[in-house]
């Protein structure tokens, strides 16, 4: 049953006219350790005041790399759906959604109505920008128009393609940062939209564009998100990037180890305005992520979690909880678009390297039953260009695991997926999820006044490889619990308890 227009009715929960005010109280447990080694496991209950603003702005959109597979594939989604355009296929019509958007397209479960279970659409639980709604705008170091750009992607279907052309074939990506010091030396040919000068300029010069694009489009919000290719790891060096000082001198003195992602980023951050990356690389080194912290400006990444990533952050969690010991993960994939073609220049590689192979870390961690100390699985991650298959990547895992009685287990997968048609909700989702938090503000017991989270948006974990985390913040990987994550976040600032899947109410 779907439930889609609901009030919550209690007295911790008021809807006033621009807010939704939220008395929550957070039920977690806390841990100490007597001198004799003892632990103390307590359960502690701490009150939290939420306050929604009800107001859904007018956002815009700005992608770097907006003339890539993504950038031209979310773009084009988005308008399909706001002009109801349908298209021919040899299966029949097709009409346009938003599926793989956890905001547009997935329920969460709100209770239970005489033995059925009722769910809610996932964006009617706090009010959201609709992508539809959203303005997109962007950079890009080639000059294509979008038409143009969907066209090189090869991942819409042709009818689809040729009803979109009129509505793209005005969208122009600004010029962007160059710096073939950063990505694959393969992308020179494509390079010939570029902002000339030093470093510090170009950040001036993204900035100037930011705030034109603000006022031209008259959006009452903006946020960039990088969806260009993926950078090689810039040094992180004392005096360097390591505090906002230090990397704020670095630009001004033209620092090569200054990646053109942090450029932008540190554009954006000066603006007042969100910064996502959906690129492996360390975009946000420390000096960039204390400057976002001082000007209280959101910031999330890292790397957009598709596909074989997003199983394995399923698949180990599994494993490893049902108590079955990984012992090999072996992941190969072969893909034939441009970011296949980026990626095989090997400091690009190993940015992605990194990203896919961390993530089963907290899985392993969470059972020392299984796995001694420093123990872990073999991983390894393999990516190769094969430009026949285009944006249709093929992905191919095996998982090997010690089971009962030194029996062994190996589950082989095969997944094949046009990238882009995977990345393109999740680039909404990371959007519209970031310019909700900017919305929500939060108290903990004993605080004096509501504030805004955390500029470190850990919310954002679910849609991402690498989460970007506050320090000492843990870091999760596994699928469920981020999702669970958001949903409760989500349920608290509307005051309804943690969906804890006791149903206790059929039991006792
Ligand atoms: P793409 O290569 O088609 O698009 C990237 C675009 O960025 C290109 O048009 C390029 O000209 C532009 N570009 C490069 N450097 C730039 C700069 N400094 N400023 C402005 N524009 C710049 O790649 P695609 O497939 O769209 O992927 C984009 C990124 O997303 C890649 O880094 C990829 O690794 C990452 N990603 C993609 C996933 C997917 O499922 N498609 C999943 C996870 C991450
Ligand atoms: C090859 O792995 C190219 C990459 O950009 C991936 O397609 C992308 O990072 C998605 O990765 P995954 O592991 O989530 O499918």
């Amino acid at each position: 049953m779907l439930i889609d227009n609901f009030k919550v009715d209690s007295p911790n929960v008021q809807y006033e006219s621009d807010a939704i005010a939220a008395t929550y109280n957070y039920d977690h447990t806390d841990l100490s350790q007597d001198r004799d080694g003892r632990w103390n496991v307590r359960p502690k209950t701490t009150q939290y005041e939420f306050r929604t603003s009800t107001r859904v702005p007018k956002l815009g959109v700005m992608l770097v790399g907006w003339g890539g597979n993504n950038g031209s594939t979310v773009t084009a989604g988005c308008l399909a759906n706001k002009h109801g355009i349908t298209w021919m296929t040899k299966e029949g019509l097709k009409k346009p959604n938003y599926w793989g958007s956890v905001t547009q397209a997935s329920t969460c479960r709100i209770g239970n109505f005489r033995g059925e279970e009722a769910y809610t659409p996932f964006s009617s639980l706090l009010p959201l920008v609709h992508p539809n709604d959203i303005v997109w705008g962007g950079w890009d170091i080639s000059s294509l128009n979008l038409a143009e750009a969907m066209e090189r992607a090869q991942v819409l279907d042709f009818e689809l393609q040729r009803q979109l052309v009129p509505y793209m074939k005005n969208m122009a990506p600004l010029p962007g940062i160059y710096d073939p010091d950063f990505i694959a030396a393969n992308q020179d040919t494509r390079a010939d939209n570029i902002i000339k000068g030093n470093r510090q300029q170009q950040l001036e010069h993204i900035r100037q564009n930011i705030r034109d694009f603000h006022q031209r489009t008259g959006v009452d919000k903006v946020i960039i998100l990088w969806t260009a290719n993926t950078e090689r790891y810039s040094d992180v060096a004392e005096g360097l990037n390591d505090t906002a000082e230090n990397f704020m001198a670095a630009i001004e003195k033209n620092e090569s180890e200054i990646a053109p992602s942090s450029i932008y980023a540190a554009a954006a951050i000066l603006e007042g305005v969100p910064f996502i990356n959906g690129s492996p690389q360390n975009t946000f080194v420390p000096g960039l992520i204390e400057l976002a912290v001082q000007k209280g400006v959101l910031i999330g990444g890292d790397d957009f979690k598709s596909g074989q990533t997003k199983m394995k952050s399923v698949l180990v969690d599994f494993l490893v909880g049902a108590g079955i010991k990984p012992t090999s993960i072996v992941s190969y994939n072969h893909l034939g678009n441009n970011d296949g073609m980026n990626l095989s220049a090997p400091q690009t590689f190993r940015s992605k390297e990194i990203s896919k192979s961390n993530v089963v870390d907290d899985m392993v961690a969470s059972n020392p039953l299984l796995y001694s100390p420093g123990e872990h699985p073999d991983h390894c991650v393999v990516i190769k260009y094969i430009p026949y298959v285009a944006d249709s990547k093929r992905a191919m895992d095996e998982y090997s695991s010690e089971i009962f009685l030194g029996g062994r287990q190996t589950i082989v997968m095969h997944n094949t997926c046009e990238d882009s048609l995977l990345a393109a909700p999740i680039i909404l989702d990371l959007v519209i999820l970031s310019e909700l938090l900017g919305r929500i503000q939060v108290r903990a017991e004993g605080q004096e006044e509501l504030h805004c989270m955390h500029p470190v948006a850990v919310m954002l974990s679910y849609l991402t490889k690498a989460p970007l985390v506050p320090e000492g913040t843990p870091v999760i990987n596994a699928l469920a619990k981020q999702r669970a994550m958001l949903e409760n976040v989500f349920r608290a600032c509307i005051g309804l308890p943690p969906d804890n899947n006791m149903m206790l109410e059929f039991k006792a």
